[in-house]
Formats: C-alpha cells, sequence, structure tokens
C-alpha cells in the first residue's frame, strides 16, 4: 500500500483513510465516510474535554444512565454530539449506546438505506472526568443483517468477530485516535495547530510478553482464588502495577508497554463491570489485530454471543503470554474455594 503524504510529509487521517479504502471488506465508501464522522465527532468532544475545567460542563447532572450510574455532564455531551453526526450522516442505520436503553433508529431518507450499525461508549472512564485524568471513546461497526431498512435488535446482538471497525479516542497528554478494520491497528495523534489527526503509530503491535498488570486490587478479597494467586506470583516477580480507571488509558499504555488489564467478576458482580458490547468487543478486535489476547477467563471475548445490549463480561485483555498465563491460573484454581 502507497501513502500520499501530505507537502510536509505526515499522513493525516483522511489521506489515510481514502487510501485504505480498497482495504475495506465492503468497500463502497460508506465505511470511510463513517470513520470520517467518528473524526469529526471526535474532534468536538475533544474541544470541550478540554475546556471542561473552563465553564459549567463539569459535574455530575442528576440524571442516571441505565447502569444506574450518575451521569456526567460530558458524558451526556459526547452522546450526543455522536448521535447527531451519525444522524446528520447517512451511513449507520442505527446507534446503541452505553448511554442510552435502546437503541436508536435514524429514520430519515439519508439513513434508510444504510448498511451499517454503530455500537459506541461516548465517553468511558467518567468517574475521571472532573479529576484532569485521560477520558476515552470506544466504538464498534457491524454490517446490518436485517433486510431492506429493517432494523432489530438482533443487528446489534453480533459476536465481536463480524465487527467491520473498532477504535477508540483517548483524551489525554495528547489526543489520540486507533482504530482497525481488519488490515492491522494503526494510531493518529492529533496536531492542535492544524486541526488534523496524523498517523503516529503504524501498524501497532502488543508485545507479546510484557511487565504490567491493570486492575483494581482493592478488590482483592472478592477475586476467585486463580486470579488472586496469579496477582500473588506477579508481585512475587515485582511486575509493575498500573491502574488508571479509564479502561482506553489503560488498554493504549498496556497495547505500547506490553501488559494486561483485568477486570474480572467478583463475588457481588459475577459478570464483571464491563459491557461486552460497548467496551469488550472493539478493544478485543484490536488487541487480536494487533497479537494480543481477549479473554473472559476462558473463553475468546469475540466468540462470545451476546444476549442483550447492556450485558457484562469477565475481561482479560493485553499481551499473549500474560493473558494466557492468567488463564492457566484461573482453569488450574476453577474448583478451589477462596479462603
Ligand atoms: P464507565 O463506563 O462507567 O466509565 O466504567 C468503565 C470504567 C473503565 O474505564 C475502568 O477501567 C473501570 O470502569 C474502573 O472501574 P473501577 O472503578 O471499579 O476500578
Ligand atoms: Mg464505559
Amino acid at each position: 500500500m502507497r501513502y500520499l503524504p501530505t507537502m510536509n510529509g505526515v499522513i493525516t487521517l483522511s489521506e489515510f483513510i481514502i487510501n485504505r479504502q480498497a482495504d475495506f471488506p465492503f468497500a463502497s465508501g460508506e465505511l470511510s465516510s463513517l470513520l470520517r464522522d467518528i473524526e469529526i465527532a471526535a474532534k468536538r468532544v475533544n474541544r470541550e474535554v478540554n475546556k471542561a475545567g473552563l465553564v459549567e460542563i463539569l459535574g455530575a447532572t442528576d440524571v442516571e444512565n441505565v447502569q444506574g450510574e450518575t451521569q456526567q455532564k460530558l458524558d451526556v455531551y459526547a452522546n450526543d454530539v455522536f448521535m447527531q453526526t451519525f444522524q446528520n450522516g447517512s451511513e449507520v442505520r442505527g446507534v446503541a449506546s452505553e448511554e442510552n436503553e435502546e437503541f436508536v433508529v435514524f429514520d430519515n431518507d439519508v439513513s434508510r438505506n444504510s448498511k451499517y450499525v454503530l455500537l459506541m461508549d461516548p465517553l468511558d472512564g467518567s468517574s475521571n472526568i472532573d479529576v484532569n485524568v485521560s477520558i476515552g471513546t470506544i466504538f464498534s461497526i457491524y454490517r446490518k443483517l436485517s433486510p431492506g431498512d429493517e432494523l432489530s435488535e438482533s443487528d446489534f446482538l453480533q459476536s465481536g468477530d463480524r465487527q467491520v471497525a473498532a477504535g477508540y479516542v483517548i483524551y489525554g497528554s495528547s489526543t489520540m485516535l486507533v482504530y482497525t478494520t481488519g488490515a492491522g491497528v494503526n494510531g493518529f495523534t492529533l496536531d492542535p495547530s492544524i486541526g488534523e489527526f496524523c498517523l503516529s503509530h503504524r501498524n501497532m503491535r502488543f508485545p507479546e510478553q510484557g511487565n504490567i498488570y491493570s486492575i483494581n486490587e482493592g478488590n482483592y478479597e472478592a477475586f476467585e482464588l486463580g486470579l488472586r494467586r496469579y496477582l500473588d506470583e506477579v508481585k512475587s516477580r515485582q511486575m509493575t502495577s498500573r491502574y488508571i480507571g479509564s479502561l482506553v488509558a489503560d488498554f493504549h499504555r498496556n497495547l505500547i508497554k506490553g501488559g494486561i488489564y483485568i477486570y474480572p467478576k467478583t463475588l457481588s458482580a459475577p459478570e464483571g463491570k464491563l459491557r461486552l458490547l460497548y467496551e469488550c468487543n472493539p478493544l478485543a478486535y484490536i488487541a487480536e489485530e494487533a497479537g494480543g489476547v481477549a479473554s473472559d477467563g476462558k473463553n475468546r471475548i469475540l466468540s462470545a454471543e451476546p444476549k442483550e445490549l447492556h450485558q457484562r463480561i469477565p475481561y482479560y485483555v493485553g499481551s499473549k503470554d500474560m493473558v494466557e498465563e492468567v488463564e492457566a491460573y484461573l482453569r488450574e484454581n476453577e474448583d478451589s474455594v477462596p479462603d
């Protein structure tokens, strides 16, 4: 593949998408347009995230989302921006968002013939919004299965290995957009001086073996025995513990440096906390495309057959050797009762 660089040698996301269009599984230009819509919405959200401390947009609203959590104002804003962008475009027939109980159908004339559906967590890591810590957007795109202009919940309940594209935006010390369409993973950093995402991380790969483990260890007593034994082991090896509490940020660091992110089941949350469709599947697709592994502790995440939109699932994602090692600990201690 040949890239056409801009005059100063920088490849912008828009240029990259146009150049890669032929790589898309169902190349027709729609997916390219959809990715460009995501890029535009991400820039708008980024602008608000960056000035969050300056305007009255911080702080919780009194509206609870469907998970029973209080939404932050920026969550609402990000959800609205992405929804409006997709509604105004013509590439998706409907969107399911972590912030909405039901999926949304776009019933305007242009969206009626769209082939795609999109699922998203518009602003993940919401508890970090008002403390200046990295947050992110996660998205996942599927081809719609229902015929004609029909759309039903089953169009959103597809297993992760049917994704045609997935990605995330990290609003951090710099803002990055990382995505895959099944032909490797590429990362783009927003250059604020020109307002463009520029190719900065080409063909990202998870180091096979890493040294970082990311887990909320405060819940140690509520973990199953195998996981507790694994954590005891990594501590005895003096591995590095890093936990931001923003999935996108923890995942992104581990993708670059090598590591594992874990959100396991606990005694009070037997399905874990993270959502299969909005968080786990898209990052699992990226992980596998980058040579990593994503598992629920036993089975491959991308093979899970979703049963409901807001389904949760235990999550182990990261460097191949690390995920496989913790899976072995879970297997060996499966029938043991914690002390
Ligand atoms: P959210 O979608 O409500 O923001 O929750 C998901 C977040 C992840 O980004 C993060 O890794 C995890 O929740 C942190 O949970 P905890 O505070 O229980 O460790
Ligand atoms: Mg989330």
